[in-house]
C-alpha cells in the first residue's frame, strides 16, 4: 500500500500500487469513471475503465458517491491533465463503505459548515490546518526538550482565577463550586521550586461573551515558567520558541501552506530579536495613526492591527499600566505605574499571541492587589506560600495555540484553527 503523496512521483510511474482512501469527486463519461481519491496526504486521479476491472466493480465505481471509502489497485501513469500530474489506472476497485449523498457541497454557509463540523473537518483546508498545527506543536515540544524544560501536567479543575473572575466557567464539584482552568500559570509557578524550568500544554477556558474572530471559549494553552528568570529572559524564550515553531511548520508543511495560499515570505523572515516597544510608545504611535487612545487605554484587536499591519515579524509591547493587567505581575522598578510584562503581537495585523511577565514575589503587594480587585485571598493561601519558602525571581508566559495557527495559516477567523471551536453560540457537534 502507498499513500497518495508517495504515488504522486515520477519514479512510481509504471508501478502497480494499492491505495486506500475516500472519493473526493467523481464523474463518468461513457465507459470510464474519473474518480479523484483523497487520503490523509493528498488527492490523486483514478481512472476506472469498463472491461479492465470486473463488471461488478465497474458498476460500484459508477455509483460510488463523494466520501465513499474505497481500496484501489492499479498502475501509476503520468497524465498532465490530472491534479498533481499523475493518475492511477485501476485494475481493481473495491467499495468499502458506501456514502449517502454527502451534505456538504461547494458553496455552503458558515453556519451550516459549523453544524456539519464533524464532516467538514475532512475538507482539504481543515486537513492542512490540522497538520500545520501539529507541526507548530512539534516545533515547540522539540524546543522545550532541547532547552531542558520539563513537561508537567497541571490540573484543569481549579479554585483560582489568574485572569480575573469575569471569564470563569463554573463546574459543580461535588457539593462545591470549582472552575475550569483559565491558565496553568499558578501551578507551573509552584513546580519551578523543584524543576526550575517547566512547560505544559493544557486546555484553557474563558467565558468570553464577546464574539470576535480571535476568541474561543476553549483553547489550547502552551505555558512556560522558569526560576531565576527576569522578563528579558522571558521574552528571549518567547522569540526563540516562536521562531522554532514557525521554522518547523515551514519545513514540514510547505505543501499545506501552499494549499492554503499562504504567502510564506514573511514567515521566512521570522527570527530573533523581535522589537520591544513600550506601551507608552505604542500609545504615541496609535495617536499618530488617528486612534483615540491615551495612557490607560487597553489594546484591542483594532489597535493591535494598526501596530502590526505593516510588519512581517512579531513584536513585543512591554510595560503595560498596572490597571490593565492581572495582580500577579512584578512592578517595574523603572516606572512604578507599570509592570515588567509583555504581550507578543503577531505581524500582518494579527495581534496578540502570547502574554507573559515576571512574577510578583512580595506577598503584601499581591494581597493588596487582590483586595483592590475585590477578591478574597482565601483560595490563594497556597499561592502565597510559594513566596514564603525560598522565593526566587521567576517569569513565564502563555501562548494561545489557536492564535498562532490563525496567524501562520493567515485564517480570517480563529474558529478554523481548531476542529471543534467552542464559542458562546456553539457547543455542537
Ligand atoms: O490571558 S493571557 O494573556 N495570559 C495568561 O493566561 C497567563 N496566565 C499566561 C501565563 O503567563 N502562564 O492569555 C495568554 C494567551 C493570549 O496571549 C492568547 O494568545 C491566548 O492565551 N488567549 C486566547 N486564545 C483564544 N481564545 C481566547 N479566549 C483566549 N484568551 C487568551
Amino acid at each position: 500500500m502507498v499513500s497518495v503523496k508517495e504515488a504522486l512521483s515520477k519514479d512510481q510511474v509504471g508501478k502497480k500500487v494499492q491505495i486506500k482512501g475516500w472519493i473526493y469527486r467523481t464523474r463518468s463519461s461513457g465507459g470510464i469513471v474519473f474518480a479523484v481519491l483523497r487520503d490523509s496526504t493528498g488527492i490523486i486521479q483514478v481512472t476506472v475503465k469498463k472491461g479492465t476491472v470486473p463488471d461488478a466493480e465497474f458498476e460500484n465505481a459508477t455509483k460510488s458517491g463523494i466520501e465513499s471509502s474505497v481500496i484501489i489497485e492499479g498502475e501509476i501513469a503520468e497524465d498532465k491533465r490530472a491534479p498533481g500530474g499523475f493518475e492511477i489506472r485501476a485494475s481493481k476497485f473495491q467499495l468499502v463503505g458506501v456514502s449517502e449523498a454527502f451534505p456538504i457541497t461547494e458553496y455552503q454557509s458558515t453556519e451550516l459548515l459549523l453544524d456539519l463540523r464533524h464532516l467538514w473537518i475532512r475538507s482539504r483546508e481543515q486537513t492542512a490546518v490540522s497538520r500545520i498545527k501539529a507541526s507548530l506543536l512539534r516545533g515547540a515540544r522539540e524546543w522545550f526538550y532541547e532547552n531542558d524544560y520539563v513537561e508537567v501536567t497541571p490540573p484543569i479543575i481549579t479554585g483560582v482565577a489568574p485572569e480575573g473572575s469575569t471569564t470563569l466557567f463554573q463546574v459543580k464539584y461535588y457539593d462545591r463550586i470549582a472552575y475550569l482552568s483559565q491558565s496553568a500559570q499558578f501551578y507551573l509557578e509552584s513546580l519551578i521550586y523543584s524543576l526550575e524550568r517547566v512547560w505544559a500544554l493544557t486546555p484553557s477556558f474563558r467565558a468570553e461573551k464577546s464574539r470576535t474572530p480571535r476568541h474561543l471559549s476553549e483553547y489550547w494553552h502552551l505555558e512556560m515558567e522558569a526560576a531565576w528568570m527576569d522578563n528579558n529572559g522571558n521574552m528571549k524564550v518567547q522569540e526563540e520558541l516562536v521562531t522554532a515553531m514557525v521554522r518547523n511548520a515551514l519545513e514540514e508543511c510547505a505543501d499545506e501552506l501552499k494549499q492554503l495560499k499562504r504567502d510564506i515570505s514573511p514567515l521566512k523572515k521570522v527570527e530573533p530579536p523581535f522589537e520591544r516597544m513600550k506601551y507608552e510608545e505604542a500609545m504615541e504611535y496609535l495617536q499618530k495613526k488617528g486612534h483615540d487612545v491615551s495612557w490607560g487605554s487597553d489594546l484591542g484587536a483594532v489597535e493591535e492591527r494598526t501596530l502590526t499591519i505593516d510588519r512581517e515579524i512579531p513584536m513585543f509591547v512591554v510595560n503595560y499600566p498596572k490597571e490593565l493587567k492581572p495582580f500577579y505581575m512584578k512592578e517595574n522598578p523603572d516606572d512604578s505605574r507599570t509592570y515588567k510584562n509583555s504581550d507578543l503581537l503577531a505581524p500582518e495585523g494579527f495581534g496578540e499571541i502570547v502574554g507573559g511577565s515576571e512574577r510578583e514575589t512580595d506577598n503584601a503587594l499581591i494581597m493588596e492587589r487582590l483586595r483592590d480587585k475585590g477578591e478574597s485571598t482565601d483560595s490563594y493561601q497556597w499561592y502565597l506560600d510559594l513566596r514564603k519558602y525560598g522565593s526566587v525571581p521567576h517569569s513565564g508566559f502563555g501562548l494561545g495555540m489557536e492564535r498562532i495557527v490563525t496567524w501562520v495559516c493567515k485564517l480570517d477567523h480563529i474558529r478554523d484553527s481548531t476542529p471543534y471551536p467552542r464559542t458562546v453560540a456553539r457547543v455542537y457537534p
